[in-house]
């Protein structure tokens, strides 16, 4: 780790100010004002208890990731759908959205998989995450996706579509009606009816963020004290993974590095076990996943244990005050316990303290 790089040590408030990313600017900014560095891994296996633990635990957090393919009864409605909820929750609640679905394949594949397909991840998601196995070039093309998405979201198209359909009467009543409806020959037979077709579509400028305007239950209510978001969307390369035995090995790291300094303006910084900010210029966000307290009543210093399925976790002290990190990435040591939205209040604390005791 590179130890007293000065992001480590600059309040999350200034690193704002320095941040080249607008996201990872707003991001720092929201930090600062919810005091919180607490990201929830939203694992839950329902679409309803995924938007019941994003409006209990918001308040807490300021970052939900979730793995929208492991969600059962995922609505894929672009404007009434689960992400478009989960939106209206980030905003009521002030928190982003990470869709942590580890993108890696041809450049072209990610891009529609991004943009495209069933989930539409861009629409509702602020931020994902790519495993830049498949060369740095994947990167270049997400973020192309982006800016296009970004450009095309500035204009919300209005499409309203006016049909003239006949109705049943003038099929069956053996009158002749003598409008643009109907055409007959006038020779006694039964007109053919003309149904009339109009399409009107206008483009209005989108002066929010958001994508859809949808009208989901607490769409309208705004968490107070900062702006919406920018529309600007943020990836975070997985630069280092938390499970025992991991491949990715410095130099697979080191080109994140890289793929990351060559897309500042899409790249918000990693997915990581410790900061890879070394450069002088460097400011990259830094996420870590792993991340455990033991019980209220135990010491915090010992060996926490991990899952039995390769998942190692070390506690928000030693990620944020040893490792470096910015958010800490806690799933089941929240979900799992009987009281998620205390136990998120707890993880927020202590990140938060380990967040102060760095700056010291
Ligand atoms: O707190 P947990 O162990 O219940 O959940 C950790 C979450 C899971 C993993 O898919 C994810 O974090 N994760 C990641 C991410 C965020 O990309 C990388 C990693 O190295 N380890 C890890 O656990 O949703």
């Amino acid at each position: 780790m590179s130890t007293r790089h000065p992001t480590l040590t600059a309040p999350y408030a200034e690193r704002a100010d320095h941040a080249v990313h607008p996201l990872t600017s707003y991001l720092f900014r929201l930090m600062d004002l919810k005091e919180s560095n607490l990201c929830l891994s939203a694992d839950v296996q329902t679409a309803r208890e995924l938007l019941f633990m994003a409006d209990k635990l918001g308040p807490s957090i300021v970052v939900l990731k979730t793995h929208y393919d492991l969600i059962a009864g995922w609505d894929y409605n672009p404007q009434t759908g689960t992400g478009a909820k989960l939106a209206a929750l980030a905003r009521k609640h002030g928190f982003l959205i990470f869709e942590d679905r580890k993108f890696v394949d041809i450049g072209k594949t990610v891009q529609m998989q991004y943009t495209a397909g069933t989930a539409r991840i861009i629409d509702w998601a602020h931020i994902t995450n790519a495993n830049i196995h498949a060369g740095k070039d994947m990167v270049r093309a997400m973020a192309e996706a982006a800016a296009r998405w970004k450009e095309r979201i500035h204009y919300e198209v209005k499409t309203s579509v006016s049909v003239g359909t006949p109705v049943s009467e003038r099929f069956d009543d053996g009158e002749e009606h003598g409008d643009e409806h109907s055409s007959g020959d006038g020779d006694g037979r039964k007109g053919s009816i003309v149904s009339i077709t109009t399409v009107t579509q206008s483009f209005e400028p989108v002066d929010s963020p958001r994508l859809s305007k949808s009208t989901t239950e607490g769409d309208e209510v705004l968490f107070a004290g900062i702006e919406e978001p920018p529309a600007d969307r943020g990836l975070l390369l997985l630069a280092q993974m938390s499970s025992k035995g991991c491949l990715m090995d410095k130099e697979y790291t080191q080109a994140c590095v890289e793929a990351a300094r060559e897309n500042r303006s899409f790249v918000m910084g990693y997915v990581a076990q410790e900061s890879l900010n070394t450069a002088p210029n460097d400011n990259f966000i830094h996420m870590t996943p792993g991340c455990k307290l033991p019980p209220p009543d135990e010491e915090e210093n010992g060996e926490i244990e991990g899952d039995g399925l390769g998942q190692q976790y070390n506690t928000p002290a030693k990620l944020i005050g040893v490792c470096g990190t910015d958010i800490v990435i806690v799933g089941r040591g929240i979900i799992n316990n009987g009281d998620p939205p205390s136990e998120a209040e707890r993880y927020r604390k202590k990140a938060w303290k380990a967040y102060l005791a760095r700056l010291e």
